[in-house]
């Protein structure tokens, strides 16, 4: 019996990955298909495939062309499944004709002609491309719209800036300073809110009665009444409101956080994180000054994010401890806040008045998780133990920070209409009330 494989992602699944499949087929007696894994496809740069992993096993199952369907996973996996299951031939589309070469030392390599004129992207080029509007002044509008570019069913179409001199250079193209606010939002389906904290909640309400769905840059709302307020008007309107925390995208942090609740570490008795970015915040021009993001709002959300996610958002006590470059202007230059819990115990510093080392450690019960500075945008992160030799190193790729991920999930929300799922709008909302705390002095102390 001739054993045949080939492997694809089969995204919308068409008639150039049927007539692969039939081509395949009649090369042997036996034909496997593997389907790569959601993970595996965004590691290869594949961040836009529309179906999820089960959906395309599904339709490639439909087909009836596969003897047996396997999940491609890792990277040097096509070896192993040659050796494993005795596989004659490999084969696959002209597209990557010498890429697999290598496999010839274990089993016959053909390429067979790709159908022309048609493929996936296409197909997804082929959907409607959501308008997005960036507003505000935060430098990150300019990765956003970079980030953008990578994303299929997205377009940067306009800018709005309360303050057009502050816009990044990139940027100014896109606005057009004889527009308001309300007729930028009319322009746009959606919007990456990323103005002054102090703004966000009037630039999201206008946005969300309009029905534009709103990303926004975390922290959301500085109070969480507000934020109660824009989650029942954003389902009113069937908008989507997400949280734009770019360390919940990142492959590596959201498989770390796998890994700690599977028990990898024990039982989690303590996170720790920092998240400094030193510039000269005490001497701020007094007109700037309500422009700049404090230390809590700057660097909070994403310090916050881990205790939260790995630790609830029900502590018994916390205690804010803050440094002030300008306490009128709440321009904290350094905020250290512990929180207790009923059995597990969170320390976060953030700084923007200060340089410390931006590394998370997560403890636990059997072993700890190490992830260096800076853990917010990492690609790598390490388990220990007491033995180093069960030490184990994890590194996942990160394009742009984990933004065009996160882009591709605010796409998808909007398609679906499924809101966004990598952050829990309690935590949102929790990161919020901290910050609210701080603002009223709640729970602080002043060094
Ligand atoms: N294909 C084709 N004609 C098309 C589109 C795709 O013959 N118009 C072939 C591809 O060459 C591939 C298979 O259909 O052999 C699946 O294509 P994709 O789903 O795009 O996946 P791809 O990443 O190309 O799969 O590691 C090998 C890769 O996984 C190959």
């Amino acid at each position: 019996m001739t054993k045949v494989i080939t492997y694809g992602t089969f995204d919308l699944l068409h008639y150039g990955h049927i007539r692969l499949l039939e081509r395949a087929k009649v090369l042997g007696d036996y034909l496997i298909v593997g389907v790569t894994a959601d993970d595996f496809d965004k590691l290869r740069g594949k961040i836009n495939v529309q179906q999820s992993l089960m959906e395309r096993l599904e339709a490639v199952r439909a087909t009836g062309i596969a003897d047996e369907i396997i999940i491609e996973e890792y990277e040097g996996q096509k070896i192993d499944d040659i050796k494993r299951y005795g596989i004659d031939i490999f084969t696959v589309g002209s597209d990557w004709v010498g890429k697999f070469d290598y496999l010839n030392e274990y089993c016959k390599v053909i390429y067979l002609e790709r159908t022309q004129g048609i493929s996936s992207s296409n197909i997804r080029a082929q959907r409607h491309e959501v308008k997005l509007g960036l507003v505000g002044e935060s430098g990150v509008l300019s990765k956003i719209e970079k980030e953008c570019r990578f994303v299929n069913g997205l377009s940067v179409t306009a800018v709005y800036a309360e303050h057009y001199y502050v816009l990044p250079q990139t940027l100014q193209k896109l606005y057009r300073w004889e527009q308001s606010y309300p007729e930028f939002l009319d322009s746009v389906e959606a919007v990456y809110i990323a103005s002054h904290p102090t703004r966000h909640y009037r630039d999201i309400k206008m946005a969300l009665e309009r029905g534009k769905h709103v990303i926004c840059e975390s922290p959301v709302v500085l109070d969480p009444v507000q934020f109660d307020e824009l989650s029942e008007l954003a389902v009113k309107k069937g908008c989507i409101l997400g949280d734009a925390i770019k360390t919940a995208y990142s492959t590596a942090y959201s498989r770390l956080l796998l890994l700690v609740k599977s028990g990898r570490i024990g039982k989690v008795v303590s996170v720790d994180t920092t998240c400094t970015s030193l510039s000269d915040i005490y001497h701020i021009p007094e007109e700037k000054r309500k422009l700049i993001w404090n230390s809590i709002c700057a660097w909070g959300p994403a310090a916050l994010l881990p205790v939260f996610q790995l630790l609830g958002t029900q502590y018994s006590r916390k205690h804010i401890i803050s440094s002030f470059a300008d306490k009128e202007c709440n321009l904290d230059s350094f905020t250290k806040i512990d929180f207790l819990y009923p059995d597990a115990v969170a320390s976060v510093k953030v700084g923007k008045g200060i340089k410390s080392e931006g590394e998370m450690i997560i403890s636990g019960t059997k072993g700890y998780i190490y992830v260096p500075a800076p853990w917010w945008k990492t690609d790598y992160f390490e388990i220990r133990y007491e033995n180093p030799a069960d030490n184990k190193r994890y590194f996942y790729q990160l394009d742009g920070e984990g933004i065009r991920y996160e882009m591709v999930s605010f796409v998808k929300s909007i398609e679906t209409q499924k809101s966004m799922s990598y952050i829990d709008p309690d935590i949102t909302k929790a990161i919020s009330g901290v910050i609210y705390d701080f603002e009223k002095r709640v729970d602080m102390d002043i060094i």
